[in-house]
């Protein structure tokens, strides 16, 4: 009972701080733990939730990760309708906009002015402090329910500080960084590119299986209340913004309050060169009249209000010279072409390079070598051409075909069913093979410290490794016959590379750079067949039979070990001894003796010798089962230094306590 009880007091002391530092992380952008202590208070908290299925409190920071798939959307009817703004283009529209207003109110009128977010208009509710609904603008009148992928969002409390009940209205986005790295993982994956990051929002808000949503990395602006805002009490729109701030919710700070119309003119005029150092797009800036009581003297036409007006920024297009169409070809084997521009300066930075993305899209937009382009910046960063000035052209431009056969090793170029790019699917190309091994090297893969790009060029060129299993043959003599290698670094290398063939199966997995097999899929799959040779055995119903394993991912496992070159690598792979078992118990098969069968573990304090994942592995792979806090139904506890409340509450339930040492001695190794 004592226990159950002291178990929700964590539970409920684990919410909080999370939510907590999730806030100031996501909310205040002021970071207030370090990202290590905040995963090991969410991998707490998991494993308690785990455990006790009981405790998930349906707004837990644990509950981001995207809940079931749906079937569709339900449709919502806005309680208030979601209105959209007019638009006016230069200052003569907005003193008009200002005049109109003044014959309105007065000349007593103040205004606010607020950043336009381009992204997608969204309705969050809230009831007694807790979201319990998000929606779509949809007509305005009727939008389409979307919780499910606004609960991942991060910068949308789950819980307010206030238990209000309440509509806002905000703009969910993208940051321009995560629209970029989901586009190079969109090209190099053979998807169509998002044009911009307001379509790769709405392109993430309109899935139906939530985990796409929450790992697409959106945020949120809130901007307003649904229906009367004087109803919670303020008098303004300013302060309707403070009063959300107050509550929790995320609003954009850059907003200011201008008494007169040349205010708001400045502010225009200054966000013109400010918005490309923003990392979310901004499409132009907002104009409100600020006092409630204004508002409602001016009313609405049927569309939009007459309080308000969006003035809209001109995209910045220039001109320039396409000059050549370059190939570069990817880890994956993507050929991506690539124009080469002559120079020119578009929103703030020099542009000389602009990825075509595929044939299809050449085609489309009829561009040809030698044209005059008109180019802009995608999502204002990812430089993008729009087309080319038909009229200026000479009749000497050339048109542009991708060619039949790789530009770097030669083989034929296969077209994929489904997708648009080109591939190169000889798994000996030197680009795709040196791209490859940086990929094998890197951190979340082998972890090989010293190989990076450079030095893997290097290898190459130098004949010494053409494919993975070749870095285990290397010799310190053979390193350093390269460029900037000694002796010692040449050393420290031998032994990484010797030291990594002993990582995770995972991490082997992960590290081949299977399509579509990251790092997830690669833990999940050594865990369902515990070891390279039954992943190799299994059949496309075997893997299909797992839940989070697809059609697109069976394909590329089936295809990847059907290659011959493969299966030649994997054996030299072996014959060096990198392990190819997974660790980690399997589904299957649950160690039924050893030192830790069937024993609870938990581990406390700081290790000297290994580190917490090392020893967690080792344990669970010795059949225990570990687990982030201590109960009655605790068997051992492992107490590193400075170990305290964990060790404290294992001596006052008389648990067996071990140290490092002992541990050590128990797993019989060392390292
Ligand atoms: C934005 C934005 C959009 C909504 C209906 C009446 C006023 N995209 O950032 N709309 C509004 O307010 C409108 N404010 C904004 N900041």
């Amino acid at each position: 009972m004592e226990d159950t009880h002291e178990l929700e007091k964590r539970v409920e002391e684990l919410n909080r701080l999370l939510t907590e530092y999730g806030r100031a992380y996501y909310v205040l952008d002021r970071p207030a733990v370090t990202d290590a202590e905040y995963d090991k208070l969410m991998q707490e908290l998991l494993a308690i939730e785990e455990q006790h299925p009981d405790l998930i409190y349906p707004d837990s920071p644990t509950q981001r990760v995207g809940g079931p798939v749906l079937e569709g959307f339900t449709k919502v009817r806005h309680e208030y309708p979601m209105l959209s703004l007019s638009n006016v283009f230069n200052e003569e529209d907005i003193r008009e906009f200002d005049r109109r207003v003044r014959a309105g109110v007065g000349d007593s009128v103040t205004y606010i002015c607020e950043l336009k977010i381009d992204g997608l208009a969204v309705s969050l509710k809230y009831e007694d402090g807790r979201f319990t609904q998000g929606s779509t603008r949809g007509d305005g009148t009727v939008g389409e329910d979307i919780t499910e992928n606004l609960r991942t969002i991060r910068s949308i409390p789950l819980k307010l500080n206030e238990s209000v009940t309440i509509e806002v209205r905000g703009e969910a986005y993208m940051p321009k960084k995560s629209f970029v790295k989901l586009n190079e993982a969109r090209d190099e994956a053979g998807d169509e590119p998002f044009a911009n990051p307001r379509n790769a929002a709405a392109g993430s808000l309109r899935q139906l299986d939530p985990k796409i949503a929450a790992s697409r990395n959106l945020a949120v602006f809130l901007y307003g209340v649904g229906g009367d805002g004087e109803a919670y009490g303020q008098a303004a729109h300013s302060a309707a913004l403070d009063y959300l701030d107050d509550l929790g919710l995320v609003t954009n700070h850059e907003r200011k309050k201008c008494k007169t119309i040349e205010e708001v003119l400045d502010y225009v005029s200054s966000w013109g060169g400010k918005r490309a150092a923003l990392d979310y797009e901004i499409d132009g800036i907002v104009i409100k009249v600020d006092k409630f009581e204004d508002q409602e003297q001016l009313g609405y036409t049927a569309k939009s209000p007459r309080w308000a007006t969006a003035y809209k920024f001109p995209a910045e297009e220039v001109v320039t010279r396409l000059l050549d169409i370059e190939l570069s070809v990817g880890r994956t084997g993507t050929v991506t072409p690539t124009a080469i521009l002559e120079p020119v300066r578009v929103a703030g930075t020099t542009v000389g390079r602009a990825s075509l993305h595929n044939e299809d899209l050449i085609r489309e937009k009829d561009i040809r070598i030698g044209d005059d382009v008109k180019i802009r910046k995608a999502g204002d960063i990812i430089p993008e051409v729009i087309g080319p000035l038909t009229d200026r052209r000479t009749g000497d431009e050339i048109e542009f075909h991708m060619p039949s056969d790789c530009p770097v090793c030669g083989s034929e170029l296969i077209r994929i069913e489904g997708e648009v790019a080109l591939r190169c699917v000889n798994p000996q190309c030197p680009a795709q093979l040196k791209e490859a091994l940086i990929h094998f090297v890197s951190r979340n893969a082998m972890n090989i410290e010293g190989i990076g790009e450079r030095v893997v060029d290097q290898l190459y060129t130098a004949g010494l490794v053409k494919d993975f299993s070749d870095l285990y043959g290397l010799t310190e003599e053979q390193l350093m016959t390269l460029d900037r290698m000694g002796e010692k670094s040449a050393s420290n290398l031998v032994h990484a590379i010797a030291a990594s063939k002993e990582n995770s199966f995972e991490k082997l997995l992960f590290g081949f750079g299977i399509r579509h097999v990251g790092a997830k899929a690669a833990q999940i799959l050594a865990r369902e067949f515990g070891s390279l040779d039954n992943l190799m055995a299994a059949s496309a119903e075997e893997l299909l039979a797992i839940h989070e394993i697809g059609d697109k991912v069976t394909d590329a496992i089936e295809s990847f070990f059907a290659n011959e070159d493969v299966l030649e690598v994997i054996g030299k792979l072996k014959a060096y001894g990198v392990n190819m078992q997974y660790r980690g118990r399997t589904a299957q098969e649950i160690p039924e003796d050893g030192p830790f069968a069937g024993k609870r573990v938990v581990l406390t304090g700081k290790l000297e010798i290994l580190t917490r994942n090392e020893a967690k592995e080792k344990i669970e792979t010795l059949g225990g089962d570990v687990s982030g806090s201590v109960s009655k139904k605790t068997d051992i506890v492992i107490a590193g230094e400075d170990a305290g409340s964990k060790l404290a509450k294992a001596e006052e339930l008389g648990i067996d306590v071990w140290d490092e040492a002992k541990l050590i001695e128990v797993l019989g190794t060392k390292e």
